[in-house]
């Protein structure tokens, strides 16, 4: 049958044999912040899908106070099967008879306010893959700050996801170990310019070759991860 549910359906088997962790579909009809394209461009695009790659956590827990060499590798090969995801998907959706346009996973198009054509982030939120936590990231229930995000956007009419209503409750853990002290008890006071400083620094001591940390998206495995980990050390 050729309706929103059963296409959206299609779409989600299609991207977790791709080897994904999470799909989900935004409404963006009416979303008008968060996007740095033109306006005739994403007036042609009402969805946004959304999808997750979760992260090896035996490469984030190499991370301690500081960015390295292993988790540079793996943020770079998660950019590329990120982006190669978001193609394959878009080919796939062009295929069907509808538009996608795939956004990168990470790239800066405005360097001196440091954003992309939108935010993964926010299109995730939407798209009920998790909520804004107090590190500034996007927070799953499954596999916490752990995930990397794309998105591509799309004309092809799907039902879309609904917001979470969960929130990261008594959880603090990426409070005390950010090396930039830019984590605040109300994820708005968030503060962007101490965390950028601080990557800025990290790259300078040629730590990596690129702005990242990490540190934060340790401290922060979700559920699922937390559950393995309380079940071995009661074994
Ligand atoms: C540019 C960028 C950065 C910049 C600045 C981030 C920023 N703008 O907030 C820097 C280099 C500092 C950075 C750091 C990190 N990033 Co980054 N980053 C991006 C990127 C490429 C674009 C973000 C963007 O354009 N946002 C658009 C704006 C509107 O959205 P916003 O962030 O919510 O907007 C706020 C900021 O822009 C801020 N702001 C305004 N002016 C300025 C000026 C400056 C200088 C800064 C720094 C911020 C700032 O105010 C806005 C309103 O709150 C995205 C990929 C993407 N396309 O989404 C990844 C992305 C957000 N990053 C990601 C990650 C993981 C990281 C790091 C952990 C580094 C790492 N990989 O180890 C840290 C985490 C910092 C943190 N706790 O928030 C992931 C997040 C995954 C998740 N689970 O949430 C993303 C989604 C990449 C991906 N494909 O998965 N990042």
């Amino acid at each position: 049958m050729d309706n929103p549910v059963e296409r959206k359906k299609k779409l989600k088997e299609t991207t977790l044999s791709l080897g994904f962790s999470l799909f989900g579909v935004a409404d963006i009809s009416g979303v008008p912040r968060g996007f740095n394209m033109e306006p005739e461009t994403l007036r042609l695009y009402p969805r946004a899908v959304v999808l997750a790659k979760r992260l090896l956590d035996a490469v984030i827990e190499t991370v301690k106070d500081a960015p390295n060499a292993v988790y540079f590798h793996h943020y770079r090969q998660l950019n590329f099967f990120l982006d190669r995801g978001a193609f394959l998907l878009s080919s796939a959706v062009q295929d069907m008879g509808y538009r996608a346009l795939p956004i990168a996973a990470s790239q800066i198009i405005d360097w001196e306010n440091q954003k992309a054509h939108l935010s993964h982030k926010h299109m995730a939120r939407l798209a009920g893959l998790g909520w804004i936590g107090r590190s500034n990231l996007l927070v799953t229930p499954e596999w916490g700050a752990r995930v990397r995000l794309v998105t591509v956007l799309t004309d092809m009419p799907l039902e879309p996801d609904k917001p979470l209503d969960e929130d990261c409750g008594e959880c603090r853990k990426c409070l005390d170990v950010c090396p930039a002290s830019a984590i605040r008890e109300k994820q708005e006071d968030f503060d962007h310019l101490a965390c950028f400083e601080k990557l800025k620094e990290f790259r300078k001591r040629g730590l990596v070759g690129q702005y990242i940390c990490g540190v934060c998206v340790r401290a922060c495995p979700g559920k699922y991860r937390e559950a393995v980990s309380s079940k071995n050390s009661s074994e």
